[in-house]
């Protein structure tokens, strides 16, 4: 009985392997997977009838045949393989074309408030400003009262801040917050290198403050400064003319009022004419002595402007975006436009 099994088991292997060298298409390969391994299959049955034999043949054949069906399913599995490959080399397969271009899968894009510093940025660069990083947690020294804007002073009501809940004073009083403007680079920059200087600085913002259709709690500002001897209001309002025709296009008016930040003197701020609308875009004006002289500066040496100006707002008027709160809601129908 051992060995008539034995023997059929080999037939089994012989004949099946016989055919399945032969067959190249899915189809006849599946119907020799049924004839051989199937639940009516030929070496399933004999393995089936293992259990009927007496336990010393049990072990020899059972074994034979689970090495014979391993032996088959590798088999199987090869030339299920080489057929698949054999059709995508072949050029008269109807299922697949490789000679055809690739389907482009989706590509990432950027983010409105990116394309919009990346632009700025660029114009400034051309002009000979250098693009410098600044920290998002900052000390009320630098966001402050090196810009002129002691403890408190009233000018701390413009900036309604996010203080954090580290590094107090024995006293209790806070010391550390999100920056509310980009600003605090002015005091850094200049602690830190000699005029002349011409940087700006793209960074993110943070106000705790009451959110509308041009009220972030959180945004950008993009901060300009150069200092060195000689820099004078027109060298400020030559810059901001040039960086708005460049922005905005070589026929938009700009038009300067007067504005108050404690850090400069005299204080600025900047429109543009916009759909015939007057629209604020920026604050400026020229560095306060008081902040010169807070970095070990001699303001009867040097001098300097400095501006500050907000890019989502800047994107909206150059996308005709209605709603500041878009940018961060991650609506990708928004995202996508851009
Ligand atoms: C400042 O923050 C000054 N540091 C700007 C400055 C720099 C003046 C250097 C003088 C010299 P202001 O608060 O106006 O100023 O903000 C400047 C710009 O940031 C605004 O024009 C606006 O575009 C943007 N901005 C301010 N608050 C928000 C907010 N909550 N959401 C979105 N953008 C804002």
């Amino acid at each position: 009985m051992t060995i008539s099994t034995l023997n059929q088991i080999e037939l089994i292997i012989e004949n099946s392997l016989t055919e399945l060298t032969v067959i190249d298409d899915l189809e006849t390969l599946e119907n020799w997977r049924i004839k051989y391994l199937g639940r009516s299959g030929t070496l399933t049955q004999l393995l089936r009838s293992v259990s009927e034999l007496p336990l010393e043949q049990r072990k020899i054949v059972g074994a034979a045949a689970n090495s014979a069906k391993n032996e088959l399913e590798g088999k199987l599995l090869q030339r299920r393989e080489d057929i698949q490959s054999n059709d995508l080399k072949s050029n008269n397969s109807d299922s697949i074309d490789i000679t055809l271009p690739g389907r482009r899968g989706p590509i990432g894009h950027f983010h409105p408030s990116t394309l919009v510093i990346r632009e700025i940025s660029s114009i400034f660069s051309q002009m000979g400003f250098q693009v410098v990083d600044g920290p998002e947690v900052e000390w009320d020294r630098y966001n402050f009262e090196m810009l002129n804007i002691p403890k408190d002073h009233p000018a701390r009501d413009m900036f309604d801040t996010f203080w954090l809940d580290i590094n107090r004073e024995v006293d209790g009083a806070f010391t550390t917050l999100l920056r509310t403007h980009t600003s605090p680079m002015q005091a850094r920059v200049m602690e830190t290198t000699s005029p002349p200087i011409r940087v700006i600085i793209p960074g993110k913002c943070y106000r705790y403050e009451a959110t509308d259709a041009t009220h972030e709690s959180q945004f950008h500002q993009i901060e300009g400064l150069a200092v060195d001897k000689g820099i004078t209001f027109a060298n400020l309002k030559h810059t901001l003319f040039e960086f708005a025709r460049q922005m905005f296009g070589p026929e938009t008016r700009v038009r300067f009022r007067c504005d108050y930040f404690p850090f400069v003197e005299p204080g600025v701020d900047m429109s543009i004419e916009w759909n015939g609308k007057w629209l604020e875009i920026l604050g400026a004006g020229m560095v306060h002595p008081n902040v010169l002289r807070a970095v070990g500066y001699d303001p009867s040496i040097y001098s300097g402007f400095a501006f500050g100006m907000g890019p989502e707002r800047i994107a909206m008027l150059k996308y005709g975006i209605n709603d500041i709160r878009h940018f961060l809601q991650s609506d990708i129908r928004f995202l996508r436009q851009f």
